[in-house]
């Protein structure tokens, strides 16, 4: 058995969605921020991420999260996103599988029943509150980055489908939200590749027409992520299919697209402050929701919002790359 590198990873699902969570191998990423070594990874390394995110060692709806030494005196750990679309800046179900790992490998300290863990992530300080019995962890509250509507009632003239009308929220990504009659589809998932057809030629039409910019985080931008809700869905029960890029939908209710809807129920006066959203993904698991406090970002009304979840640890592994393996950076069918 040869290799030219050893990547060591705790592997876990949250609510249906995995997160391989990467606990050696790596090395410090440069940069004074967890921004900074986002952006370094994505010049630089990103063949790690493909590595473990493609095939053959991941699938095409693949995530995982780098643990780092933190780079801010008040966090825990620092992590850095990684999934088949890229390096995204916040992620939900990966905090809450990354909370999840920390604890029941006792790579933080452990209190039951809450162990706080704090988590320095390119979009800002995460807080994780574990619920731990017996060494396991039971659920993860996170209290999310401020999350807010971007422009609400747009219309994105959208080829094939015309014009719709849709909101842009952010909540750690940027998520285009619309319920998903607007697109003539059913909530259906054997309607699974029509509904992420759509959801692409949402992402181009938004990108083209609206492109979103964090206003205080330039280098959060763009709109990779469509949130398609059920027939019924209201600001206490929401469904939902979310499409990702490339092509492929969160198995997970999507943590930062829970928080943007959030957000956005309550920029359209929905969802008060403490009220409980139940958000479920398109196979049916849950988080639930509700917002902390309002705030502002840059100026324009925010929300800090709280996702709670549960992630169930599945493997450890230790991932190896043969010098003559003619995929060092896999690939996507
Ligand atoms: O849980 O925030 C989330 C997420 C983003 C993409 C997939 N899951």
């Amino acid at each position: 058995m040869r290799s030219r590198l050893v990547l060591h990873t705790v592997d876990s699902h949250t609510e249906g969605m995995p997160t391989r969570v990467v606990t050696g191998g790596v090395g410090t990423i440069p940069g004074a921020t967890m921004a900074e070594r986002r952006g370094y990874f994505m010049a630089h390394l990103d063949h790690l991420r493909t590595l473990l995110m493609y095939e053959p060692r991941g699938h095409s709806a693949m995530s995982g999260a780098i643990l780092q030494p933190p780079t801010r005196a008040d966090a825990d750990w620092g992590v850095l996103f990684i999934e088949v679309s890229g390096c995204l800046p916040m992620c939900g179900h990966g905090t809450i599988g990354v909370a999840t790992v920390l604890v029941e490998t006792g790579m933080v300290p452990v209190t039951e029943p809450r162990t706080v863990i704090r988590l320095d992530t390119p979009a800002g300080l995460v807080v994780a509150e574990v619920e731990v019995a017996d060494g396991a962890a039971l659920s993860v509250t996170l209290r999310n980055v401020p999350s807010f509507m971007d422009r609400q009632d747009a219309v994105v003239d959208v080829p094939e489908y015309g014009p719709l009308l849709l909101d842009l929220a952010y909540g750690g990504n940027f998520y285009a939200i619309l319920p998903l009659d607007r697109v003539g589809l059913p909530f259906d998932r054997r309607e699974g590749p029509r509904i992420l057809a759509a959801g692409l030629a949402v992402m181009d039409a938004v990108n083209e027409q609206l492109r979103p910019v964090h206003p205080e985080s330039p280098d959060i931008s763009g709109c990779h992520h469509v949130q398609f809700t059920a027939p019924g869905s209201d600001a206490r029960h929401s469904r939902h299919a979310m499409a990702i890029h490339p092509g492929w939908f969160d198995r997970s209710p999507c943590g930062t697209g829970t928080s943007a809807r959030v957000a956005q129920l309550h920029a359209r006066g929905e969802l008060g402050i403490d009220e409980v959203l139940v958000n479920e993904s398109f196979i049916g698991t849950r988080f639930t929701a509700r917002i902390l406090e309002e705030t502002t970002l840059a100026g324009r009304p925010a929300v800090i919002p709280s996702i709670a979840g549960r992630a169930w640890v599945t493997a450890t592994a230790q991932f190896f790359l043969d010098p003559d393996d003619p995929f060092p950076a896999g690939f996507l069918l």
